[in-house]
């Protein structure tokens, strides 16, 4: 009788433990539910919770629903915010290495951009944002980046003279937008569409699903296919919250976060195609141009910001891969 008691107890006991230690992680994102970011983390949420045995998942708040990109970083980095999925660029001014992947003309293509990131380099740069208080989990797609205005169309280098176009909040970015000649206005996503509109701004820049998710297409209906950069998302853990949990889980994250990466290709290259289909359909003109003297324009960009030699070995070392 006493051991059956025991056992019981014991089993009681057990599951309070799981009940307790149970965590729903809270993830954030500013895009809509059916983005390839969005249904990438729900994605590696059910493999997290496979993984763990029903143990752990993830809730994604979304729609800025936690705010913007900054404020979530900030949050993340206290432990308020346990995970969030952004763009690199706000990194840039917390982790220098993520300047890399950042920069304008890089990547020659979507497979050498892969290899990169799926390889050392990448690892590299994750790893790096650790001091600054960020578990790296993994990189996500993000195509390529281009520029979109409102009134005129860009047709080439000479058209972006003068432009006052929004940019992301990184200092980086400032610089690459003014070497093209134009005037740069950091501020959120949330913002830009109102922006565009009001004539705050003459132009942003972005990928064709963000044009279109966002709607800015119906805003700024000229899409020049400057493809400046291809900058990529990035998933961050906070590492006030990851260094209370075990080893175990620690590696159930990672095995989750790595899972989603294919999941989230997939849906990415499939979105690419249906969002210029929209953005076609709603009337936007795609205007191909000469992206060379963009390109010759940027290198003051890699002198300013490529400057100690571990970023110039970073650099070197992505333009090695092949
Ligand atoms: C999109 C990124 C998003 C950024 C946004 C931006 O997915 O994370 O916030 O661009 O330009 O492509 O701010």
């Amino acid at each position: 009788m006493k051991r059956i008691k025991t056992t019981l107890l014991a089993a009681a006991a057990s599951t309070l433990a799981l009940a307790v230690h149970a965590t729903e992680f809270r993830s954030a994102d500013i895009h809509p539910d059916d983005y390839p970011t969005v249904t990438a983390v729900k994605f590696m949420g059910e493999r997290l919770k496979a993984l763990s045995g029903g143990k752990h998942s993830i809730k994604v708040f979304n729609n800025s629903a936690l705010g913007n990109e900054k404020d979530t970083i900030e949050q993340t980095k206290i432990g308020a915010l346990q995970m969030v999925r952004v763009n690199i660029a706000p990194m840039n001014n917390i982790c220098p290495e993520t300047q890399v992947p950042t920069m304008p003309f890089l990547f020659r293509s979507v497979e050498h951009m892969h290899k990169v990131l799926d390889g050392p380099v990448g690892e590299d740069i994750l790893k790096s944002c650790e001091k600054q208080g960020f578990i790296g989990l993994a990189f996500y797609d993000s195509g390529a980046r281009s520029m979109f205005t409102a009134k005129k169309p860009v047709r080439s280098f000479a058209d972006m003279k003068g432009l006052k176009v929004r940019v992301q909040q990184s200092d980086l970015w400032v610089s690459m937008i003014e070497a093209m000649g134009a005037n740069a206005t950091p501020m959120p996503m949330g913002e830009v569409y109102t922006g565009l509109k009001t004539g705050l701004i003459d132009a942003a820049e972005n990928n064709y699903p963000t044009y279109e998710s966002a709607r800015a297409f119906e805003v700024a209906k000229y899409y020049s296919k400057t493809e400046h950069s291809m900058a990529p998302e990035m998933l961050l853990f906070s590492k006030r919250v990851w260094d209370k949990l075990s080893p175990e889980e620690q590696g159930w994250l990672r095995q989750a976060a790595k899972e989603s990466v294919p999941y989230m290709r997939k849906q990415w290259a499939e979105r690419e195609v249906k969002s210029l289909a929209t953005v076609k359909a709603g009337g936007a003109e795609i205007i191909e141009i000469d992206k060379k003297p963009f390109e010759a324009a940027m290198k003051p960009v890699y002198d300013k910001f490529i400057t100690d030699a571990r970023l110039k070995d970073l650099v070197k070392k992505v333009q090695d891969t092949r």
